[in-house]
């Protein structure tokens, strides 16, 4: 039986935040006898006292008590949104200082490394809902520096659904299950959410971004992440300089298909947070560069959109993006409900030498993140371990449940005949930009607000032909889980004014939709920056990926090893699947250790797979086992790399992918053809490993969707 005592705290280990951490834990240790909450050993923790072994149970137990009544309590509320979510702590390093433009230290002094936080999210579902759903995804960083905690809660997408908080509680209600049966879990695919998105015209740009793969990311690394709101940063005099920050991930930014989003909602509901555990746990640390687009103080007007509107982007077409430091993520929570469930991000956590902007947004986030923590979690959240700075912290604040401190500053108010507590020197201290603000009171925002679609045209005219395809099959699939023929006609409507086309082709699977001739023409305009397949800022590469290798009986063992060896050194997670789990013999006796079978993985789990055979040709006419021929179907059209060597070649192109493949490869050398790689000589594995990991790099074989389209 595991038993918790107080661990003996030696915490000299590690950064601030992880020393900090280590002496709240409690560590379980079996020697140590199990006791009460008031530290009473307890011989019996498996039957409660009755009075004789058939009587009543009485009320003289305090241990039975204690332990029931706090399971009754030990839930809390999830949050209202963004539920659902994994967090892991790192540190963040700064390369590039951005002085002169800022006094906070963590900008600009390089030779600071301080320790980080994110939680990673989705918005809509509730704490135990699925991972791979449609959704933006939450990417909430923390930074405990020197000077306090600084906390950009962010999204994956660089925009948002509205433009002013007031308008948030309408989105939210909208798009969470319909409030009569509580359906669908989840998603946005149902009536209230597009009847919502579509009367409100705010949500049309934000619309092209969740139609698009951003919604499905592959895994938390592979997202970028955006602070989407426009803030400050102040100098000495305090002179204030907009800026807008971006998290761009060394794996690049990829996404899943959809209907293999939708098949791991059930093979693995915990899919992102998996990955992102399992990659921490194997040294793979996640790494992103924090990128800044400084906009002067004199120029916030130049735009043809207003840059404190939370629904428009800052193309980086024309303000590019800096990268200044590197965030890398490198432990794992010992204790999900300590270290995540109960981590209380602010947007008004910001540090000396930074500033909000007059975001409307923002505002009403400002005030919306302390409000739900204080009923989260209470008035004393800042002292869960979690969340308390690692800089040194002192307020009047007192009292209120879960007060944990004995405070020997025995007066909580400014001034005091003490002394205690004095203000800080001035330019250490949180400023405020002093700006000149005049107005007449009205609740309309800015004329440049008004414009809603352009952005939303961008978005669509910079994807690519897959990326389109992905949009548009989206729409259909969303809007078909819609009931009213309203809605329907709404939302094509909505998609009308972002482009014609788009709209035409949407309301296809609708008969009874009537498309408006072209309200607005396509302006026609690009951003190079948007696309997952053809941005300029995108980066491919194998590494972090994870390649499934299905052994067939007689595989060649030393090619197989060679090929697991050459895809770990190129940082890929080379797994072994076969018919069963454990050591799996190959033609010369030796043995791979197979750490799934065929009724524990399937195709989706990995991003792409080889087929690894051996040298009896007879053996492919008799492998016609559904479970691997569906594997090898589903990863095609999930557009995988897919590998065959040796006898496993014949099966591939006579069986499992009859007539996709030229009559010669059975018999040829290596080949390339539609993103699968053959090589029916089992060879040494060397020159199929680097092939491989090539195709693997690519992400996806969009070809064969190309192929798909023309068609
Ligand atoms: Fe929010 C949580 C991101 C607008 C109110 N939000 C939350 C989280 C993220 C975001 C990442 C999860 C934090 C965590 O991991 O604990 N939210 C955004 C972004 C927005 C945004 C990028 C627009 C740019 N949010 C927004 C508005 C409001 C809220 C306008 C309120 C008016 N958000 C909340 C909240 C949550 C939250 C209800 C739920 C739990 C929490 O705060 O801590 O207060």
């Amino acid at each position: 039986m595991a038993q918790i005592v107080e661990k003996v705290v030696n915490a000299t280990v590690g950064d601030a935040k992880t020393r900090q951490m280590e002496s709240f834990t409690l560590d379980e240790n079996s020697k140590t006898p199990l006791t009460t909450y008031f530290g009473a050993k307890i011989s019996d923790t498996d039957h409660a006292i009755k009075a004789g072994n058939r009587g009543p149970t009485i009320l003289n137990d305090h241990h039975n008590r204690e332990k029931i009544s706090h399971f009754d309590h030990e839930r809390i509320p999830e949050r209202a949104v963004h539920a659902r979510g994994a967090g892991a702590f790192g540190e963040f390093k700064l390369h590039t200082p951005l002085t002169g433009l800022t006094t906070a230290k963590v900008l600009t002094d390089t030779s600071k490394t301080t320790p980080a936080y994110v939680r990673f999210s989705t918005v809509g579902g509730s704490r135990g809902s699925a991972d791979t759903v449609r959704d933006p995804r939450g990417f909430a960083v923390r930074m405990y520096t020197d000077e306090g905690n600084w906390d950009i809660v962010g999204n994956n997408m660089p925009v948002f659904f509205v433009q002013e908080a007031i308008k948030f509680v309408d989105l939210v209600h909208a798009v969470k299950p319909e409030p009569h049966n509580e359906i669908p879990q989840a998603q946005t695919a149902h009536d209230n959410a597009w009847d919502f998105m579509s009367l409100h015209e705010q949500t049309t740009h934000m619309q092209t971004w969740i139609l698009s793969d951003r919604a499905i990311p592959r895994s938390f690394r592979m997202m970028q992440g955006f602070g989407v709101h426009t803030f400050k940063l102040l100098d000495e005099n305090n002179k204030s300089t907009f800026v807008k920050y971006h998290w761009t991930p060394h794996l690049g930014t990829h996404s899943l298909v959809w209907d293999e989003a939708l098949k791991l909602n059930g093979q693995d509901p915990d899919f992102h947070r998996r990955d992102l555990y399992d990659a921490i746990e194997a040294g793979a640390y996640p790494k992103w560069e924090l990128g800044v687009q400084i906009i002067k103080e004199e120029d916030e007007h130049k735009f043809d959109f207003d840059i404190l509107d939370s629904t428009k982007l800052i193309p980086e077409d024309l303000v590019p993006v800096q990268n200044i430091g590197t965030l890398t993520l490198n432990r794992n929570p010992t204790d999900y409900f300590t270290e995540v469930e109960q981590v209380a991000f602010c947007t008004s956590h910001i540090v000396p030498g930074q500033d909000h902007s007059n975001d409307p947004l923002l505002a009403g986030r400002n005030f919306s993140y302390l409000d739900t923590q204080i009923s989260r979690l209470g008035v004393n959240h800042n002292f869960l371990p979690v969340n308390r700075p690692v800089c040194p912290f002192a307020t009047n604040q007192r009292d209120g449940k879960g007060a944990f401190n004995s405070r020997r500053n025995r007066t909580a108010y400014h001034p005091n005949r003490h002394d205690a507590l004095p203000m800080s020197a001035p330019e250490e201290s949180l400023r405020h930009h002093e700006e000149k603000v005049e107005g007449i009171q009205t609740r309309l925002n800015g004329p440049k607000f008004q414009e809603y679609t352009d952005q939303a045209t961008l978005f669509y005219n910079s994807m690519s032909e897959p990326e389109k395809e992905h949009m548009l099959s989206a729409a259909q699939f969303e809007l078909s889980k819609c009931s009213e023929h309203e809605v329907h006609q709404a939302a094509i409507d909505r998609y009308n004014l972002i482009d014609h086309d788009f709209a035409v082709k949407v309301a296809e699977v609708f008969p009874h939709i009537t498309v408006k001739p072209a309200v607005k023409p396509n302006h026609g305009r690009k951003s190079a920056f948007l696309s997952q397949v053809t941005g300029k800022n995108q980066t491919f590469t194998a590494e972090g990926r994870k390649v499934g290798i299905y052994l067939l009986p007689g595989y060649e063992f030393a090619s197989v090893a060679a090929i697991q060896k050459a895809l770990q050194a190129a940082g890929v997670m080379a797994k072994i699947v076969s018919a069963q789990t454990g050591a799996i013999k190959g033609s010369n006796g030796q043995s791979l250790d197979a750490e799934f079978n065929f009724e524990n993985s399937r195709s989706t789990h990995f991003d792409a797979i080889i087929f690894a055979g051996g040298a009896d040709a007879s053996y492919a006419k008799k492998l016609k086992t559904g479970r691997l021929i569906h594997a090898a179907r589903e990863a095609f059209m999930h557009k995988k790399a897919i590998g065959a060597t040796g006898n496993t070649v014949e099966w591939l192109a006579d069986i499992a992918l009859p007539g996709e493949f030229s009559a010669g490869v059975k018999t040829g050398g290596i080949s390339l053809e539609k993103g699968v790689l053959i090589a029916p000589e089992v060879g040494t594995g060397a020159e199929f490993s680097k092939s491989f990991i090539d195709a693997v790099a690519k992400h996806r074989v969009w070809e064969r969707e190309v192929d798909h389209i023309a068609a």
